[in-house]
């Protein structure tokens, strides 16, 4: 422990860290050397209350016994298993226990690392659907405006944040973008689903028209939008989207990286908003963040359509080493029995309005331009600095940290969404924090 806690700026610098203002973190680290259910411990021995369950991801909360006590028991009874061609039963027992969980008719899942990895399998498997059906000229891909779907070749082409993309060249050819629903001019201050825009799911008729049906393999969406600052769909887009591409033959792909798994109050997103996807992509919450872990879900006719020629064949040139790591089940499975122990799939049903309470009670605040709040997702939109964008955001978060909160910022949003664990009590002091912060900044 005290080793950890004597670290210099020097003994910063090989680690180049990610998604990170390196240069500014190494002159003023800010480090994490514990954490229990709600809270973290800093390196100078401050409590800090986790208002973001990570990244997203820490969905049951810290150190939870279950999670543990699996990962240790399954590191000394079988570490790795090779994934290809052989399998070990924890594989196979969580696949059940998670399809049992998905939306009805999700009967098959797909192991991966990440949410990333999710998405590039989910890409893949959508124009390979098209092709081994007989219709190869499906090759399309359609993301959206402001969407994320991490940070990998099909993710950041079929994903719509500039900074993610102007970097990398030319990405895939053969993708196009609908417009984002963020319209703050109609929809400010919406509580949970905003009323307006609809109608830009039409935005997919008019791709259509413009490539052909025929030309296009699939659409993705996150059905929350998360990592760009929380955006809404408004209320009936989802279903029109659905439709859609129903119409045309067009697969549906939900990104539910960060809404899986209870962040809405329901399991799945799908469960929310009762529309079904025919590919839902997950990672995160499958495993509490605790071992990197993904998982696709597919309807079954799309796993059918695979399973054609001759039997000794594989059926899908695609997969990892570490698809389905009997260390990363287990942890899947401890975190599984945590959420079914602890009712947390739906707890955020309970507490989501409490939540929006809590959240819409900074409305006044100093800097604060629009509030949006879905299930245990809120999200505080500033005014960015005339010039200066994002320093405001990042001057809130440093705030918070020093205060003893953390908080997620991304352009000049607040964006918080707090393990599925946090009490009233919690909600009104993460709160309070953001008050206060947005008291003390320029
Ligand atoms: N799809 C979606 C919808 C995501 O939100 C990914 C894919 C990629 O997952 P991996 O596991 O490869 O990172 C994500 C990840 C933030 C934040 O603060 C969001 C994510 C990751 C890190 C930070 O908004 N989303
Ligand atoms: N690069 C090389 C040289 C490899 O041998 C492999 C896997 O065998 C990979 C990349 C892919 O690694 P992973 O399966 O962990 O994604």
């Amino acid at each position: 422990m005290s080793n950890r806690l004597k670290v210099t700026p020097n003994d910063l610098s090989a680690f180049w860290m990610p998604f990170t203002a390196n240069r500014q973190f190494k002159q003023a680290p800010r480090m994490f050397v514990s954490a229990k259910d709600m809270h973290y411990t800093t390196s100078d021995g401050r409590k800090v209350l986790d208002g973001t369950a990570g990244l997203w991801c820490v969905t049951a909360g810290h150190c939870r016994p279950k999670i543990t006590e699996a990962i240790q028991h399954q590191a000394a009874e079988l570490d790795y298993a090779p994934a290809f061609q052989m399998g070990h039963p924890i594989v196979f027992e969580l696949a059940n226990r998670l399809v049992d969980l998905a939306p009805k008719g999700m009967d098959h899942v797909f192991f991966t690392n990440s949410g990333s990895e999710s998405v590039e399998t989910a890409l893949k498997m959508a124009i390979a659907y098209h092709r081994v059906k007989g219709e190869g000229a499906r090759t399309r891909l359609i993301g959206r405006e402001r969407g994320y779907h991490g940070v990998n070749f099909g993710g950041i082409s079929v994903g719509g944040i500039v900074t993610n993309r102007k970097m990398f060249g030319t990405l895939l050819g053969g993708v196009d973008h609908m417009p984002h629903t963020h319209l703050p001019e109609k929809n400010a201050f919406s509580k949970g689903v905003p009323e307006y825009g609809a109608e830009l799911a039409n935005e997919l008729e008019r791709i259509v028209a413009l490539h052909d049906a025929s030309t296009i393999a699939a659409v993705i969406v996150e059905p929350v939008a998360g990592s760009t600052g929380v955006i809404l769909p408004p209320k009936g887009y989802l279903q029109k989207l659905r439709e859609i591409c129903t119409k045309h033959g067009i697969l549906l792909i939900f990104d539910e990286v960060i809404t899986g798994f209870g962040r809405l109050g329901a399991p799945f997103a799908a469960d929310y908003f009762g529309v079904t996807p025919d590919i839902m992509t997950t990672a995160k919450g499958v495993s509490n963040g605790v071992i990197p872990m993904g998982a696709v879900f597919v309807q079954k006719e799309i796993h059918d359509a695979f399973m054609t020629g001759p039997e000794h064949m594989i059926e899908f040139f695609h997969g990892y080493t570490y698809s389905g790591n009997p260390i990363a089940c287990a942890a899947a499975l401890g975190t599984l029995d945590t959420y079914k122990e602890e009712g947390l799939l739906t707890r955020g049903e309970e507490l989501a309005p409490y939540w929006e309470d809590a959240l819409h009670s900074l409305k006044d605040e100093p800097h604060v331009i629009d509030i949006r709040n879905i299930g245990l997702i809120g999200a505080i939109e500033l005014a960015p600095i005339a010039g200066s964008p994002t320093k405001r955001a990042f001057s809130a978060f440093v705030k918070a940290f020093e205060r003893g909160a953390l908080i997620r910022t991304t352009g000049d949003i607040i964006a918080l969404s707090p393990p599925l664990i946090i009490t009233k009590g919690q909600i009104n002091e993460l709160i309070d924090h953001v008050r206060e912060v947005l008291r003390a900044i320029d």
